[in-house]
């Protein structure tokens, strides 16, 4: 059905079509070339939130897109504007989430001149195609509806990512008639090949100790994955975007340093939409690239990127959604598959040992502890790179629900941890939303904490406050003859500053305090800050139960 012609700006073209793709909530940063953008939002009922920095509104973005699955949008100007979200932008890349970025273009008649316009870069569409999935001109109001959709589409379609739209100045502020066209259907599934169907049920059928491990590409698929799972009694793993995926207490739940007390008996191992980072790079070498695995467990990937199975070679390659794949493998071993009767006390006794190794990385695993018995199941936490934040790839903080952990995926990037979370519980009102950051971190985004009292996000957000970059402390001590060089930080009182921004706040020292605060101010349901004080150095290292080259139970005389 069509909607009726109409005179539209090309900044309302492009936000009819936005809101036409299922757009509530935008988060952006208002500029000249992108006023008519901003304007077009003024009366309408989409929640327009203003952060205090560009790559808090695409992290605000990605944040929404993680926890819901929903494409998140954002708009910013161009050039600067665009460059301050990139970092944002790659790591949406990298988690695979579904973010549609909005931008402008310096007027049309000065495209590709080099006069020096405000906010020109040399090609701002092709600087894009190198860090996001697809960016495009819209060159006329007429064409917003045309490229919004396919923007939408394209973002969530495939392996979700980043895409973005651009709009000349000029193009933007104009009116002329304009049709909004509804969405595009979703991009189709692709066919499963059969050869490939059947050679991963064979294997699957002949193996005594499967093994699936799921990425990002899992999360829509929680009852397929776990309906594999108990067909095959196959203990379900993942590094950090597929937890939760199948709870990590339900009894083929197990977080990585339980599946590496599992790893080296496992035959076949099942990715599912994952790139399986952690058993060939983080327990392997990952300072040399291999194309196929050249030792381990027979290798089953379901990805719907066909990319993927050349990146990283398996045995068999179904490439396809990843509820479809599973589901189509369960109904074919049904009567094939036999598993283990001793799986079950195998797996459990794997989560034993892992429990006993992750109790020694204190103080994080006690602390971590306290924040889960605070956090109901449905309960959201957003990590950071931090040694509390690192300390949850292990388990230390079970994960019991999907995207309900929304983590930084392969680029690693300190300071997306508390602007992500503000989206996330600006997605998830009805939900509690913890941030998890250091104070190097966190100081990356500080000033949001102006935006989340603004909109009233009630975030809560745990600074673990050891007054230093501690990983490279730590490097710096234990690698380079304790050369210690930019690894101290000088922080401000963050209480007091917290104050001043008006969100509550409060210190504690121990895990049982911090249960305590956490829960009360969960209770508050209003934007808080708890500061954790820990002194520089104490906190054990993560690494050794990440890059485990050894099953926890014989490595653990090594670990701390
Ligand atoms: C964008 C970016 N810059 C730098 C780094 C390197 N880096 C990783 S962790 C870290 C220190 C983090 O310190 P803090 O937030 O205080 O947490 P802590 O480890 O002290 O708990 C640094 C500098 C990174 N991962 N990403």
């Amino acid at each position: 059905m069509k909607i009726q012609q109409r005179e539209l700006t090309g900044g309302a073209a492009i936000v009819e079509a936005a809101r036409a793709n299922g757009m509530t909530t935008i988060f952006g940063v208002p500029g000249a070339q992108i006023y008519p953008l901003f304007d077009a939002l003024h009366g309408t009922d989409v929640d327009v939130i203003v952060p205090r920095h560009e790559q808090a509104a695409a992290y605000m973005a990605m944040g929404y897109a993680k926890s819901t699955g929903r494409t998140g949008v954002f708009t910013v100007v161009p050039g600067p504007g665009v460059l301050n979200a990139a970092a944002a932008l790659c790591t949406a890349m990298g988690n695979c989430a579904p973010v549609v970025c909005l931008t402008g273009q310096v007027p049309s008649s000065f495209l590709g001149r080099g006069r020096g316009h405000l906010h020109e870069l040399a090609d701002q569409t092709a600087t894009l195609r190198t860090l996001i999935k697809n960016a495009w001109r819209i060159e006329s109001a007429s064409d917003a509806s045309r490229l919004v959709n396919r923007a939408f589409r394209d973002a969530a379609g495939g392996r979700p990512g980043p895409v973005a739209v651009e709009m000349c100045w000029d193009t933007m502020a104009a009116r002329s008639p304009v049709v909004i066209e509804p969405p595009d259907a979703a991009l189709p599934e692709p066919a499963i090949g059969e050869e490939a169907l059947d050679a991963a049920v064979r294997l699957l059928a002949a193996a005594k100790k499967p093994m699936i491990m799921c990425g990002a590409g899992a999360q829509h698929a929680p009852r397929e994955v776990e309906l594999l799972a108990e067909t095959l009694q196959a203990p379900v793993t993942a590094f950090r975007s597929g937890r939760g995926v199948v709870p990590e207490d339900h009894a083929l739940g197990v977080a990585s340093v339980a599946a590496r007390e599992l790893w080296d008996d496992v035959d076949v191992l099942v990715g599912v939409g994952s790139r399986l980072e952690m058993p060939y790079m983080r327990w392997g070498d990952s300072m040399r690239y291999e194309r196929k695995p050249s030792h381990g467990p027979k290798l089953i990937r379901i990805d719907i990127d066909p990319e993927e199975m050349r990146r990283f070679e398996p045995d068999v390659g179904l490439v396809a959604d990843s509820a479809t794949a599973c589901r189509l493998l369960v109904e074919r071993l049904r009567n094939r598959a036999a598993p283990s009767r001793a799986r079950a006390a195998e797996i459990a006794a794997a989560k034993r040992v892992a429990a006993a190794a992750i109790d020694r990385l204190q103080p994080q695993a006690a602390f971590l502890r306290a924040i889960r018995a605070a956090l109901p199941r449905d309960g959201i936490l957003v990590p950071e790179l931090s040694q509390v934040g690192f300390a949850t790839y292990t388990g230390a903080f079970p994960v019991l629900a999907p995207r309900t952990y929304v983590s930084e995926g392969f680029q690693g990037t300190l300071g997306f941890g508390f602007p992500t979370a503000l989206g996330v519980k600006v997605a998830n009102r009805d939900k509690p939303v913890v941030s998890v950051t250091g104070d190097g971190g966190f100081m990356f985004g500080v000033q949001e904490l102006a935006t989340a009292v603004q909109y009233g996000i009630a975030l809560v957000t745990i600074v673990f406050n050891n007054g230093s970059f501690a990983n490279v402390l730590r490097d710096q001590q234990l690698q380079f003859g304790g050369r210690e060089i930019g690894s101290r930080l000088q922080n401000p009182d963050f209480l007091r500053l917290a104050d001043s921004f008006g969100v509550a706040a409060r210190r504690v020292e121990q895990p049982h305090e911090l249960q305590r605060a956490l829960e009360a101010e969960l209770a508050a349901a209003r934007p808080a800050l708890i500061e954790v004080a820990i002194e520089a150095g104490v906190e054990q290292s993560p690494w050794p139960l990440i890059h485990m080259r050894k099953r926890p139970s014989e490595a653990m005389g090594a670990l701390p």
